[in-house]
């Protein structure tokens, strides 16, 4: 054979294995691993790098029509291009149903916003809001069967939440058609309640964010969407989940052989209820939902991280600007915390945070590290074997890692359309140096290689993972 591409010499990192090979692609895709491999139009030198499958950012915002007419900062292009430059390859950002739009023209606006723009592959996860009997019926299965095979809900935020009667009929309906429902779990009605007293006592300022979204509203919530699906039998996956309250749910769930799967995110590692209460408006670039909340938390995620509560770390990028056009600040200087738009950037900075934190520390191993950023993901939405592993046959989707090196993070050398980053001044150990969706190379040492619209959409199986237990009567 004849290779298009040779990667050799590097140490392959998978979910299972490590181990020194040279890697033939072709077409695209992985043909051939094996030692000493020769005969390639183009050869890369991956002596002293680690090659570990390009990440899948599982949980993303790019471009996401906003109810109050508010724009995100990142479309397809600018998003895909952050996010290939940290060294992943493959996005699912969110299709969201706005109320009284049909699920379908929700997907159909989606597909014209990325159309052409994107530099690695991508899949859509709905969102659904409006889950009226049409889109029970018609709507949801068909487009589950089309590779829209995930949808999140929400228990929170006026626009978006759902009661927990429209929550069963959805859950119940993933069950027969084979789809992974992804939960946002936060109280509404205890956010509603605390943020009117918070805002009565003239408690306004960014650091009151944290308080109003406490840590018993999510592990409520957490525990009433587990309950609701455990009702039903169905697999359920509690997104963005931010310390011990909600993860002692999760644990829980686990424990009794429910299909309960876990997401956090980099914010929830580096950040503390602290960045909120920074000086002047600053706080502002570290509000998100569910918030940051203390060291103790940090450390009850990691341990969650490593014992394999959560399967899946992501990113949760929702790209808002912190100075808009007329200077003015996330919506307004000094805004009151609930108008302040809920999301941080973290498209780009994902992979190398817990590189270095995670792997360099010890705190998680390299094979654990792939699993949580590319093969669980793959796997939990129906993108496996061709997305999240090194194997004969799959996609060269490939970043190749240098261990040693030493970067600082600053906003001026990332690649996405914000104009900060809360992780400004951070030194990480490791980069991604070099990498390549399905056999192209996309990003070089932090800067975009690709063309605009290297990038493919991909239809998504039914995830196995999504299957129900098999327990419940009558559905
Ligand atoms: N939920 C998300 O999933 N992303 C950003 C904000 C939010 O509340
Ligand atoms: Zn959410
Ligand atoms: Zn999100
Ligand atoms: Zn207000």
């Amino acid at each position: 054979t004849h290779f298009d591409t040779l990667i050799k010499h590097g140490l392959i990192i998978t979910a299972a294995d490590r181990y020194h090979a040279d890697i033939g692609i072709k077409d695209g895709r992985i043909v051939a691993l094996g030692q000493g491999l020769e005969g390639a139009d183009e050869v890369i030198d991956a002596d002293g790098l680690w090659v570990m499958p390009g990440g899948i950012d599982a949980h993303c915002h790019l471009d996401q029509p906003l109810g109050d007419g508010a724009v995100m900062a990142d479309d397809f292009h600018t998003g895909t291009r952050s996010a290939a430059c940290g060294g992943t390859t493959t996005v699912i950002p969110f299709a969201a149903q706005q109320k009284g739009q049909s699920l379908r023209a929700a997907v159909e606006d989606y597909h014209q916003r990325s159309e052409g723009l994107a530099l690695i592959d991508y899949a859509f996860h709905m969102i659904v809001t409006d889950p009226t009997e049409r889109v029970l019926k018609e709507e949801l299965p068909a487009l589950i069967e089309e590779g829209y095979s995930s949808f999140k809900i929400y228990l929170t935020y006026d626009d978006l939440k759902l009661n927990d009667r429209q929550v069963l009929e959805v859950l119940a309906l993933a069950r027969r058609e084979g789809g992974m429902v992804m939960v946002h779990a936060e109280n509404a009605d205890c956010i509603a309640y605390l943020t009117e007293l918070l805002e009565s006592q003239g408690k306004t300022a960014p650091v009151y964010h944290g308080e109003a979204h406490s840590a018993i509203a999510e592990r409520e919530a957490t525990h009433r969407a587990i309950s609701l699906a455990e009702l039903i039998d169905v697999p359920l996956l509690i997104v963005h989940v931010s310390g011990p309250e909600a993860i002692e749910q999760i644990r829980w769930a686990q424990g009794r052989g429910l299909r309960v799967y876990g997401e956090t995110c980099p914010q929830y590692l580096m950040l503390t209820a602290a960045d909120l209460d920074k000086e002047g408006f600053e706080g502002a670039k570290c509000v998100c939902s569910p918030p940051p909340r203390d060291k103790k938390a940090q450390e009850a995620v990691w341990q969650a991280l490593e014992s394999g509560v959560f399967q899946v770390f992501s990113s949760d990028h929702a790209p808002f600007r912190y100075e808009d056009a007329q200077g003015k600040k996330l919506h307004g200087e000094q805004a009151d915390f609930h108008h302040i738009p809920n999301g941080i950037p973290g498209l780009e900075t994902r992979l190398s945070i817990l590189f270095s934190e995670g792997v360099l520390k010890q705190r998680i191993d390299a094979t654990r590290f792939v699993a949580l950023t590319a093969t669980n993901p793959a796997k939990i939405y129906g993108l496996y074997p061709r997305k999240g592993t090194i194997a004969i046959g799959s996609d060269a989707d490939l970043t190749l890692w240098d261990s040693k090196a030493r970067v600082t993070i600053r906003n001026d050398e990332l690649n996405h359309a914000v104009d900060y980053t809360p992780y400004e001044g951070i030194e990480l150990g490791g980069k991604p140096v070099l990498t390549l969706c399905r056999g192209t190379v996309v990003s070089r040492d932090g800067k975009p290689t690709a063309p605009t619209g290297h990038g493919l959409f991909l239809k998504c199986d039914k995830p196995q993972p999504a299957k129900p237990r098999g327990t419940a009567k009558g559905f």
